[in-house]
């Protein structure tokens, strides 16, 4: 289905107006029926333009982007964890994601309350940091008592998820996420079992005002890039005010204003192609008729699991990939040139996906 980012973050800092200006980013909904039945979660396309080249040359007639899922979540407030506001099912939610888009209020606005009062990034942060703190806290209380019955004389495995359960709770429990637990490989891969909320990877959004554009870098950008920066995690400004405008306005007049503001690319786009990277993902294409798509899949992923992104068949009937570098094609000039010439590679089903590749997958059902 994808792979889901959630944005999350106090009441009133913007994450509704940004879902709505990323949900407003053409894509063709038809392919992703689901995208219609839940109003919370957008299909947001990956601009590429390699894509568009193969496309061109093969004049399709459709062009279907790689896509992400964004989710808002609806705010975090104090005492969530403990089940205040949406509770219980909003941090359900969290589990579910691959990423989380920490949105930051970068605005002021008289007309826009401010949950605590005042906006001071670096504790609004650490409010929602320690909301999934506490949340995690309580889940590994529960995992423990579990844990302490079974490992009464049991096994050596059990015993060591113990202790490691015990190490990381004292760990979260000193205000530390747990994504900054340093641990074995073997431990890291428990832990990533666990699912837990603060060992979502992280990206954070400041949304700043229009009249903060001009400045190379506003204060609270600031704030939030030193606490980024501490923890390893990037951060990105946007104003997702005027982004929402920009997407609805007929291009011309869109370059028109991105130049009085100074914005080189959309913000929305700066932010998808983040997430992309931060996920660890690469695009490869396919080529069916007069169709040109290009496909998410992690890093390290090989052809036979690639084909089942496409089709659960193409996985189960795997046979073979025919694949050919996105660049090579079009230094071929056509697909059928680029047969004649013998270029198209013949690679089995533990091949790796490369970035860029073009693959034609051969199946039997
Ligand atoms: N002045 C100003 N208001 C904004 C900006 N971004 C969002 N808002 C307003 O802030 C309020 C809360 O935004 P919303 O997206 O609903 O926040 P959420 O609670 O995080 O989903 C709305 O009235 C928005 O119109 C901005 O950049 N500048
Ligand atoms: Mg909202």
């Amino acid at each position: 289905m994808g792979f889901k980012c959630g944005l999350v973050g106090l009441p009133n800092v913007g994450k509704s107006t940004l879902f709505t200006a990323l949900s407003s980013l053409p894509v063709e909904r038809a392919k992703f029926p689901f995208s219609t039945v839940e109003p919370n979660r957008a299909i947001v396309p990956v601009k590429d333009e390699r894509l568009l080249k193969v496309a061109g040359l093969i004049s399709s007639q459709e062009i279907t982007p790689a896509t992400l899922n964004i989710v808002d979540i609806a705010g975090l407030i104090k005492g969530a964890s403990k089940g205040e506001g949406l509770g219980n099912r909003f941090l359900a939610h969290i589990r579910e994601m691959d990423l989380l888009l920490h949105v930051v209020r970068g605005f002021s606005s008289p007309d826009v309350p401010h949950i605590s009062g005042e906006t001071d990034a670096a504790r609004d942060i650490e409010i929602v940091k320690l909301e999934l703190i506490l949340a995690d806290l309580s889940f590994l209380e529960k995992r423990l008592e579990k844990v302490h019955r079974t490992a009464k004389g049991g096994s050596r495995e059990v015993l060591e998820e113990k202790e490691l359960l015990v190490k990381l709770y004292d760990h979260l429990n000193t205000g530390r996420t747990a994504r900054s637990f340093s641990g074995s490989d073997n431990e890291k891969a428990i832990i990533e079992n666990l699912q837990l909320l603060t060992s979502k990877p992280v990206i954070y959004v400041v949304n700043i005002g229009e009249e903060e554009l001009a400045k190379k870098e506003p204060e609270t950008v600031k704030a939030v890039r030193m606490l980024a920066e501490a923890e390893g995690a990037p951060v990105i400004s946007i104003c997702a005010f005027l982004e929402g405008e920009l997407e609805e306005m007929p291009e011309e007049e869109r370059n028109f204003y991105m130049e009085e503001y100074g914005l080189q690319e959309m913000g929305l786009n700066r932010l998808i192609k983040l997430g992309y990277d931060f996920l660890g993902l690469i695009t490869f294409f396919t080529i069916k008729g007069k169709e040109a798509r290009a496909w998410a899949v992690k890093k390290g992923t090989t052809a036979r699991k690639g084909a089942g992104k496409v089709h659960g068949d193409m996985e189960r009937g795997f046979i073979a990939a025919e694949v050919i570098f996105w660049e090579e094609l079009l230094n071929a000039g056509s697909l059928a040139a680029a047969k004649e010439k013998g270029i198209l590679r013949l690679e089995g089903r533990e091949y790796v996906l490369k970035d860029g590749d073009i693959v034609f997958f051969r199946f039997k059902v």
